[in-house]
């Protein structure tokens, strides 16, 4: 019996649209083109230094960040792809202000697209898995020139959400609300195979990701989580735990979503104006979508991070993540917490 064909982006796209009525020819397109835009930053950025593009552009970002040159062309191509489609009114980006209209010139769509063009880039110089993270959210009836507050829904509204791993090998994750799949870029053929169909990540783990070096900055909940785990078989926790920090959010998600695993990125006090690091709408809204979709779960410490109603297009949370039961067990260390304040 000859191989089962593998299954290319394209038919397992049609396959969904089939299967599932909200699935329907625009959103399809949308996917294939940021997977297309995809395929292209995976060469840039693995051209490296032959590519003249490793460095900083010289400009920064909304976020306060130095922008390296190839967070500027991540973005510009994505900008590109996505404008002469016909389906999107509007994208938004961690390296842009303001939201960017599709311009006049072109057919406008009922979808908003936001992404984090090159997740993780201050580790592009040093040869470190990066990737792009993207969201897809309706565009409300009647809106032709989306500004930010168009783009502030809460993640339970999106209808797709995906990320592209630029490592070993270039992986594209994908949701569209009906489980979590995984898709390996075949570069003789130059497009994405279906080599994992509705991942499922493991409820509980020995694994845990997290920049220790904040932990003096933690609230006290935190550092006794953490604490707990470091001490391993003798604590509390009856058993010893691993730790892993890429400090690429897509390449330790990727991990957790393939053997299991907590991410945190906690709030400290290292600044403590700002309620958290990672960006809601393009980093933690996606993520928690993904796992959630896997059977993970993804909270603030307090909160479902889905359930979190934006109030600005570049508010920072805090980010909880992976197998279902050690999310729990963290947030339950932040709820009691504040239960006997
Ligand atoms: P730190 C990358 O800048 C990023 O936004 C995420 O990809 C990553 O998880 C986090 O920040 C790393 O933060 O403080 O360890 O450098």
């Amino acid at each position: 019996m000859s191989p089962t064909r593998p299954i290319s982006l394209t038919r397992f796209l049609i396959e969904e649209q089939r299967a599932h009525q909200h699935i329907n020819a625009d959103l399809r397109l949308l996917i294939e083109v940021v997977a297309r835009a995809c395929k292209s930053i995976s060469i840039a950025v693995a051209k490296g230094d032959l590519g003249g593009v490793l460095g900083e552009a010289g400009s920064g970002n909304v976020q306060g960040e130095a922008q390296q040159k190839l967070d500027v062309l991540s973005n510009e191509i994505l900008l590109e792809a996505n404008a002469w489609g016909g389906h999107l009114a509007g994208c938004a980006s961690e390296e842009m202000d303001d939201p960017q209209p599709i311009p006049d010139v072109y057919p406008k769509g009922n979808y908003l697209l936001l992404f984090d063009p090159l997740d993780g880039s201050s580790n592009i110089d040093v040869n470190i898995s990066v990737g792009t993270i993207f969201s897809v959210l309706r565009c409300p009836d009647g809106v032709t020139e989306p500004k930010a507050e168009h783009f502030c829904q809460p993640g339970s509204t999106q209808v797709a959400a995906g990320y592209a791993v630029y490592g070993p090998s270039t992986l594209l994750v994908l949701t569209l609300g009906h489980g979590t799949h995984v898709f390996t870029l075949d570069r003789e053929l130059g497009s994405f195979v279906l080599t994992r169909r509705d991942v499922r990540i493991p409820a509980q783990t020995r694994e845990f990701a997290i920049n220790m070096s904040n932990q003096r900055h933690w609230e006290a909940p935190m550092q006794r989580y953490i604490d707990e785990l470091l001490a391993g078989k003798s604590g509390p926790r009856g058993k010893d735990f691993n730790m892993r920090w890429v400090a690429s959010m897509v390449a330790d998600v990727h991990r957790i979503l393939t053997r299991g695993g907590i991410f945190i990125y906690p709030w400290d006090r290292k600044d403590a104006s700002k309620p958290g690091k990672l960006r809601l709408m393009y980093e933690a809204n996606p993520m928690a979508f993904i796992v959630e979709q896997a059977g993970g779960k993804a909270t603030t410490g307090r909160g479902r991070i889905l359930d979190v109603q934006p109030t600005a297009l570049h508010q920072r949370v805090p980010v909880f993540l992976g197998s279902a039961d050690e999310v729990d067990v963290a947030t339950a260390y932040h709820r009691d917490h504040d239960a006997a304040q």
